[in-house]
């Protein structure tokens, strides 16, 4: 009698935590609209509107780049007012390649001059912020390296071109910089800090606070590098691409470990496809990756307006329309992406700013030896807290750090290294939805393991 009765105690316990749980995962951003959200901020690992304080998602497409004839007949008022009022898109990401075919940088056997390859090029960026502000959207130019590999290869154009362009559209609230599309061949993220501590200045000068988004090292997969060594400015965000069919799980990891640190992130390209853009299709994949972003309010934009035979491209490679699409112009991609988009469109913004502020550092940080390869941590506690992060390594720069989370200000460490010295800080945390707002660290204490 006296079991069952524990175990329907214990049974009841597991539900209301499952409750709790529930209503504590997914975090309640809306779809952005410019006119009402003005200018965005960085909030958590996602967007806030400067506006209401509260969170917004993008939920936007990316041209095919905007040199090909496959793209730029898309670039149009037209074409965006479908694509907002049709179909939930609230941004455009305008794909600039710097090589390749009419680029920016390396314009590849184009009968033109480089100057005027990069004077059309500009034209259809400006075609392309009017037309997205026209329609009260978002819109992101994008540096889109991907043969040049490494972004420091044309520093000095990106430089001029990054100086020139945030000083045209200083005014325009709606427009986001994303500074290098996808690293790749090697560039290590300390090549890519190296670019972006040149590039960023340079915009911040004419536009010190717009977002701006930074690659991160093998074609913007390696997140969780980034988060190890984010960059020294507010208001930048840190790329994620996937593909579906070829991103899966282990990818995901790479996700979570950079939310689990908090770090700001933007998936400014996706597909259903494999990453070579053509291929069968992943819709339970792309399902799951959707589902993640906006539990975690991260904005994500959909690889390629465009009527290219490949199966990313979102539109039907036989239909001729440059805008006022029905659904029998969309390829298999474009209908899925858009039904999600209309799907996923609803949810409401409750989430203010001012909700997730933690500014406080820890104090109080002791250590204390116990047997067996373990330590006893403890730290006077944080009004107000969700939650504790404490990290340690055995290297006094916290090189291959872990991270043990807990919900009181007493942690045991165990499995420690023998005859090594454990460095340890502390942050606090405060969760909402799945975004953990940290406060500063403690200062370090180091312990040695018998
Ligand atoms: C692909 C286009 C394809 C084009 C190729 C050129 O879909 O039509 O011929 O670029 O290099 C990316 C890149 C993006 C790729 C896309 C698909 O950022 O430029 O577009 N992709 O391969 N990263 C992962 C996939």
């Amino acid at each position: 009698m006296e079991k069952s009765f524990k175990r329907i105690l214990c049974q009841l316990a597991v539900a209301l935590c499952a409750v709790a749980f529930i209503g504590l995962t997914g975090i309640k951003a809306h779809a952005a609209d410019y006119a009402n959200d003005g200018a965005l901020k960085v909030s958590g690992v996602g967007l806030a509107s400067t506006k209401t304080g509260q969170k917004v998602i993008l939920r936007g497409v990316s041209t095919h780049g905007i040199n090909w004839d496959v793209a730029y007949p898309y670039i149009s008022t037209e074409a965006y007012a479908t694509l907002k009022n049709n179909y939930n898109v609230d941004a455009i990401r305008l794909a600039m390649y710097t090589t390749e075919y009419f680029g920016y940088c390396d314009k590849a056997g184009a009968g033109e001059s480089q100057s005027e390859v990069q004077r059309v090029l500009k034209e259809r960026i400006d075609t392309g912020v009017k037309a997205a502000t026209a329609n009260n959207m978002y819109v992101i130019i994008d540096w889109h390296i991907l043969n040049d590999q490494n972004p420091n290869k044309y520093k000095s154009q990106a430089k001029k071109f990054f100086d020139e362009i945030s000083k045209k559209y200083a005014g325009y609230d709606n427009v986001l910089y994303e500074i290098c599309n996808e690293p790749n061949g090697g560039t290590s993220w300390s090549d890519i800090t190296k670019y972006a501590k040149e590039i960023i200045p340079v915009i911040r000068a004419n536009s010190p606070n717009s977002i701006i988004i930074v690659g991160t090292p093998t074609w913007s997969q390696d997140v969780d590098v980034a988060a190890d060594n984010p960059l020294p400015y507010d208001n930048v965000m840190y790329t994620l691409h996937f593909y579906s069919a070829t991103h899966k799980d282990s990818y995901r990891d790479k996700l979570k470990k950079a939310i689990d640190k908090g770090l700001p992130i933007m998936v400014t390209e996706y597909g259903l496809s494999p990453a070579s853009g053509d291929g069968n299709l992943d819709k339970a994949e792309a399902k799951k990756w959707l589902d993640m972003l906006d539990a975690n309010g991260i904005s994500y934009f959909a690889w390629s307006l465009s009527n290219k035979s490949e199966t990313s491209a979102l539109l039907k490679s036989g239909t001729s329309k440059k805008s006022g699409w029905s659904t029998s112009d969309l390829s298999e991609a474009g209908k899925w992406v858009f039904a999600q988009y209309k799907s996923r469109s609803g949810s409401t913004g409750s989430q203010t700013d001012s909700d997730l502020t933690m500014p406080v550092k820890v104090k109080g940080l002791k250590l204390k030896k116990i047997k067996g390869k373990k330590i006893k941590v403890t730290f006077d506690a944080v009004e107000g807290a969700s939650g504790y992060q404490i990290r340690y390594s055995d290297n006094k720069n916290f090189k291959k750090a872990k991270n043990v989370t807990s919900f009181t200000n007493k942690v045991t460490l165990k499995k420690l290294k023998k005859k090594k010295s454990c460095y340890v800080k502390v942050r606090a945390y405060k969760t909402s939805g799945n975004v953990r707002k940290y406060g500063k660290y403690s200062g370090v204490k180091v312990i040695k393991i018998k």
